[in-house]
């Protein structure tokens, strides 16, 4: 298949999840066309069959605000002539599938089948700015293919957005060969010289993230316990944390090293995961602690109850708790036999549900089955 992609290109889930697709579906024998305003963060065009094209939007004085839409739109139109591909699979509702929708029209009789893929908070997006519920509703329907990435999403969608259009649930995924219990020593030693427990948040520091519950949590353990945090990624609320972290006179312990290429390594090094989100379709970055075999606690919230296991692969507990979360945290810190039955059981789980050779198939079907109806 010639497949068109199109994400966000920053730090972020729903980039990452399109990303690593497009890679696998590459390495599959399937031809991918990223389009997008910049190269996509992961990816890399070293393979023979990825392409990436730039969406480049004028500008003019009269424009306050740069028409992307209509730019990404005319990009898609384009490139599927040139490129004959077979369908457009877009990440992410707001303003993608809008777009999507508008290159399909342009280009009838043609048909050009659209797939979009639900990540969260493009929904939750407009729970909070309701101009948006029309348009995205709309371009939700107009799809002919609707995905996803947790049956929490897909309840959701059909819930708030009263959606008809039948959504397939397609989990993320996780590249289990990558994503393995691996410690890049030399790198741990770098954060925790004395050999002390390493914990580790990744996320692209939002509010929803809660970053400085992560600090607040990680202030308690290491109280009881010789540790440190790592911090990885870049956000709104990074300054604050890290301000947080030295009020705290944590600064020598807290290791705010911005954006990385190499979660898989970051990953394998720690001990723990903290993810004290307010909410998650999803929490891929939970999903790929537990194929590292580092048990994740996290909130009991939204789709990461389809994830974790509370007391299996790590625990979930209600978003906010952070006395708790830091007291379950030291738990698992000061009993080595249980960060290792907690580490294996979410390996398991990640491979017995979430890795690319199980899930990459199912959206292969999905992309034969959409392209068959529309045809
Ligand atoms: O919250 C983020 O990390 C970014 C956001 C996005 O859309 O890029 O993530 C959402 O999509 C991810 C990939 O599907 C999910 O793993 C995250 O749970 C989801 N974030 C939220 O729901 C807050």
């Amino acid at each position: 298949m010639k497949i068109g992609i199109t994400c966000y290109p920053t730090y972020g889930g729903s980039g990452v999840v399109a990303t690593e697709l497009g890679k696998e579906l590459a390495y599959r024998g399937h031809e991918v066309h990223f389009i997008s305003y910049s190269l996509p963060f992961r990816l890399n065009l070293s393979s023979p069959r990825i392409f990436f094209h730039e969406v480049e939007v004028s500008a003019y004085p009269l424009f306050e605000y740069r028409p992307y839409t209509l730019a990404l739109a005319s990009q898609m139109l384009q490139v599927t002539l040139d490129e004959n591909l077979d369908l457009l699979h877009v990440h992410y509702a707001i303003p993608h599938s809008v777009s999507a929708y508008l290159a399909k029209q342009m280009i009838a009789p043609r048909k050009l089948p659209v797939i979009t893929t639900l990540h969260g908070t493009d929904i939750s997006l407009v729970g909070l700015d309701r101009s948006y519920l029309a348009i995205t509703r709309f371009s939700i329907e107009q799809s002919d293919g609707v995905t996803s990435i947790s049956e929490h999403l897909r309840e959701r969608t059909y819930k708030e957005f009263g959606v008809e259009h039948a959504i397939e649930m397609i989990p993320n995924f996780v590249n289990c060969s990558e994503f393995t219990k691996k410690c890049v020593c030399e790198l741990r030693r770098r954060f925790a010289p004395d050999d002390e427990k390493l914990l580790i948040h990744i996320s692209n520091f939002r509010p929803v993230k809660r970053i400085m519950d992560v600090v607040e949590i990680f202030d308690r353990v290491q109280k009881e316990i010789p540790a440190h945090l790592l911090m990885v990624g870049d956000g709104p609320e990074r300054a604050e944390a890290e301000y947080l972290a030295g009020v705290k006179k944590l600064r020598d312990r807290v290791h705010f090293v911005g954006k990385q290429e190499a979660i898989n390594e970051y990953m394998g090094i720690a001990d723990l995961l903290l993810l004290p989100s307010d909410n998650e379709s999803f929490g891929l970055v939970a999903l790929e602690a537990m194929a590292c075999e580092v048990p994740v606690i996290a909130s009991r919230v939204g789709g990461l109850l389809e994830v974790v296991r509370d007391g299996v692969d790590g625990y979930l507990i209600p978003p906010r708790e952070v006395d708790l979360m830091a007291r379950r945290a030291v738990e698992i810190l000061s009993d080595a036999a249980l960060a290792v039955r907690l580490g294996k059981q979410g390996r398991e789980r990640a491979e017995s549900n979430f890795c690319t050779s199980k899930v990459i198939p199912e959206y292969v079907a999905y992309y034969e089955r959409v392209i068959a109806e529309v045809k």
